[in-house]
């Protein structure tokens, strides 16, 4: 199956909501914007608030769509809810211009070498560990793990087994252990080794949790000393399911570790897959890859494009 289709496939709750509440989106556009016709965007409004998209994104998406010159609907809506997704700075000079930009995904190549997974508990940070590893293989990276979850017992192995099929190394800790060590070490061994990537698991952790955020904090200070410079990137993962409260679980994060970038997990599991556009555009950090599925090929970098035409497209 194409990503195309597992993506469509993946979206098919938010798709089906979506589209069930809009109707038929291939009318044309001047019969919605009559008067008499105000039903049609008036549940498309309904419609996307309930999707999550939230509300400042939806009265900008309805006023691109009144003053779109696409013929229909379905094209309007695409392209006002791409333009909601893309960075800000873009996105306000492409609606000045009224067009949308070819919308590429945004570059997934980390800036440096370490990567550090954080999250709250059960997000999925460990199984995307294992699909990035999968991903960077397949681009040519040499990858490396390290299993900095030393809190729960079952997580060094769930890691392990991961790298044993993936035949990629895992740096254990000792369970119970401080997480800091571990990292150290495989920040060091893959420094020695010249690896092309280590991505850090981390043990699920609240933000509002102070002691733990200290901990993450002390990894990240750790990995510094053993290679300068690095973590270069701190990918938050979250679950699409926890909605607007994973936006601010997110926001907490960022404040105190510093985030260079965010994955969003689980969108096959919830009809608000809406939620992605106030991620993009309340947290002003790059989305870099997407999951909607448990296996290694439903995580994939985020398109915009791609995300809006698999919920509106046949
Ligand atoms: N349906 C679905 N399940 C997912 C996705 N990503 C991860 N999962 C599942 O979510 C569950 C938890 O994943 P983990 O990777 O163990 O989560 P974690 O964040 O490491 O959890 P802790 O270490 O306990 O905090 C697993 O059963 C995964 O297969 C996804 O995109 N879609
Ligand atoms: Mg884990």
């Amino acid at each position: 199956m194409s990503w195309l289709d597992r993506l469509k496939e993946g979206l098919s709750k938010t798709r089906k909501a979506l589209n069930q509440a809009v109707g038929p989106l291939g009318v044309e556009l001047v019969d919605v914007l009559q008067p008499q016709r105000i039903h049609t965007l008036e549940d498309l409004e309904y419609a996307l608030i309930g999707a999550d998209v939230g509300r400042v994104a939806t009265e900008e998406i309805l006023e691109d769509i009144r003053r779109s010159e696409h013929k229909n609907l379905k094209d309007a809506l695409i392209e006002a809810l791409t333009l909601q997704l893309e960075p800000d700075a873009r996105r306000a000079e492409f609606r000045k211009m009224g067009f949308t930009p070819d919308a590429k995904r945004g570059s997934v190549m980390p800036k440096g070498r370490v990567v550090m997974m954080i999250g709250v508990n059960g997000v999925g940070k460990t199984t995307t560990i294992a699909k990035l590893g999968r991903y960077y293989q397949q681009k040519g990276l040499s990858v490396m793990f390290a299993a900095g979850d030393t809190f729960r017992a079952a997580a060094g192995t769930q890691l392990e087994v991961w790298g044993d099929r993936l035949s990629i190394e895992v740096i254990q800790g000792v369970p119970g252990g401080d997480p800091a060590a571990v990292a150290f070490d495989a920040a060091t061994a893959r420094k020695s080794r010249n690896t092309d990537l280590l991505l850090i698991d981390t043990a699920g952790r609240l933000h509002n949790k102070h002691n733990l955020m200290e901990e993450l904090k002390k990894v990240k200070r750790v990995v510094d000393k053993a290679d300068p410079g690095e973590p270069a990137e701190v990918w938050l993962v979250l679950d699409a399911v926890t909605g607007q409260n994973g936006l601010l679980q997110a926001k907490k994060f960022h404040e105190t570790i510093g985030l260079t970038g965010v994955i969003v997990t689980k969108l096959d599991g919830t009809s608000k897959g809406g939620i992605v556009v106030p991620i993009v555009r309340e947290l002003g950090l790059p989305l870099k890859f997407i999951g909607v599925g448990e296996g290694y090929d439903d995580l994939q970098p985020f398109d915009a494009k791609e995300f809006v035409e698999a919920l509106f497209l046949e």
